[in-house]
């Protein structure tokens, strides 16, 4: 039969299950951090408007990680610094009430959602706004099944992606861009995620929003909505020139017949049939 242990053993014991557990959960926490930061660095925002967008979901996740130590850090103290000992008989003196504490963990949560609201109202106006007088470049955006038509309504330039060979619409960096997306059958998203945007291409409906880069490069987008079995196909970039870049691609009449990935693209003044493959047809069930 083993000996029984004493009470200092058992306090010894349960100080060091202690310490390994505060470990393990600063760990955690690190870990946790650590993965957030990463998470929300993942995309650097590459228009003006996703650079607030990007300001508004670093506040909020400040002000969401303020919170979550506060609480986590109160219900661990509590726990660790009221736990019952072995001294302990019967129940602990009761509290109820305290007017001050009710009153600060009122206020505190109501001052920092009214200031969180405002914060994103303020972004979503001023990404939502758009002036069509200050528009530097217009474009026209048409989804359909699989790919995506860009069109330059002002330069007489249509570009048809397949499924094989994604469009590109170039744009000129640090230029007002308006957007015109539509569908010509279901629904489809115009999602860019560096843009930190996403805008739904819905049938008999034109959305118009603007952007304006400033990052110059290739940014990969997608659609956002599931639209069928080749949903996937549909994906898409935006390309981020000079302005000197900009205006010679518009004055040789947009993409060369001759550069990789858009060869087979067709550059047309007349909209194509796109056909739909039997096997993504879908049909209305009635009742
Ligand atoms: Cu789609």
């Amino acid at each position: 039969m083993l000996p029984k242990r004493s009470s200092c053993a058992d306090r010894g014991g349960n100080t060091r299950t202690m310490r390994r557990l505060a470990t393990l959960g600063l760990l955690a926490i690190v870990a946790l951090v650590a993965g957030a930061c990463q998470a929300v660095s993942l995309r650097s925002p590459a228009t003006d408007q996703a650079i607030l967008i990007s300001d508004l979901y670093n506040l909020v996740f400040a002000v969401a990680a303020v919170v979550f130590f506060l609480v986590e850090g109160l219900i661990v103290w509590s726990v660790i610094r009221y736990r019952r000992k072995s001294t302990d008989r019967g129940l602990p003196a009761q509290t109820h009430g305290n007017l001050v504490l009710e009153i600060v963990w009122t206020a505190v949560p109501m001052v920092t959602v009214i200031a969180i609201f405002l914060a994103s109202w303020n972004v979503l106006n001023v990404v939502d706004a758009r002036d069509e007088s200050v528009a530097q470049v217009k474009v026209e955006v048409v989804g359909y099944q699989w790919a995506w038509k860009f069109g330059y309504p002002d330069a007489g330039i249509e570009i048809y992606g397949t499924a094989e060979q994604n469009p590109q619409l170039v744009v000129p960096i640090n230029k007002v861009v308006q957007v015109s997306v539509s569908s010509q059958d279901v629904n489809h998203g115009f999602y860019i995620p560096e843009f930190l945007f996403q805008r739904d291409a819905v049938p008999g409906r034109v959305n118009v929003f603007q952007f304006t880069p400033n990052k110059l490069g290739v940014f990969n987008g997608q659609c956002s909505a599931f639209c069928g079995l080749m949903h996937h196909a549909m994906r898409f970039s935006v390309k981020v020139v000079t302005q000197a870049e900009y205006d010679a691609w518009i004055a040789a009449g947009g993409p060369s017949a001759n550069a990789a990935g858009v060869a087979t693209l067709r550059i047309t003044t007349t909209p194509v049939a796109v056909a739909t493959p039997a096997i993504v047809r879908f049909s209305r069930i009635t009742m």
